[in-house]
């Protein structure tokens, strides 16, 4: 199987990264996990994206804060697909992450989740993958088939309450 990065601007990322990497961990799929800024070490994360293809990644998940610029930097040097993740800030809670990585002009798409999305980013890229990797497929299928069946649970249990 092709494995996923997880590459954050700075270590102050981690905890965003984190629930990236315990959700890929929960799903058995191999990821490494790397800090690249786009501002501070340029030359490391163009080198880390251009030879992502020969190091057998199959997606780039970009995790950066603030004027987030890493996932856009990531996806210009390569045509693996790239998961942007915008890390919420102390002064616009996010909102500038957000639109920098969202609004990436043609021709270089970033696929951006939520704030702090880290799950997502990793069910995103394990979506991705299991076009090639039918019991990883499976996997997904059964995960979302628990996570309806707690779902139920609770509503369940909270309309027992209103009764
Ligand atoms: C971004 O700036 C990083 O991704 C981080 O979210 C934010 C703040 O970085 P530090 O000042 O905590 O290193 O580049």
């Amino acid at each position: 199987m092709k494995k996923v990065a997880i590459i954050m601007g700075s270590a102050s990322d981690l905890p965003i990264a984190q629930k990236s990497a315990d959700t890929l961990k929960a799903l058995e799929i191999p990821f490494d996990v790397r800090v690249y800024s786009a501002h501070r070490t340029p030359d490391e994360a163009q080198n880390f994206s251009k030879s992502a293809i020969d190091n057998n990644y199959g997606v780039i998940i970009a995790i950066a804060g603030m004027a987030a610029h890493l996932a856009g930097v990531i996806a210009a040097d390569t045509t693996i697909p790239v998961i942007g993740v915008p890390c919420k800030s102390n002064v616009l809670d996010g909102v500038d992450a957000l639109l920098s990585t969202v609004q990436m002009p043609s021709g270089i798409p970033v696929a951006t989740v939520a704030i702090n999305g880290g799950v997502n980013a990793a069910l995103l890229s394990a979506q991705i993958l299991a076009l090639a990797e039918p019991e990883l497929a499976k996997k997904l299928e059964e995960k979302r088939a628990a996570d309806k069946a707690a779902v139920l649970q609770k509503n369940a249990e909270i309309s027992a309450q209103f009764e």
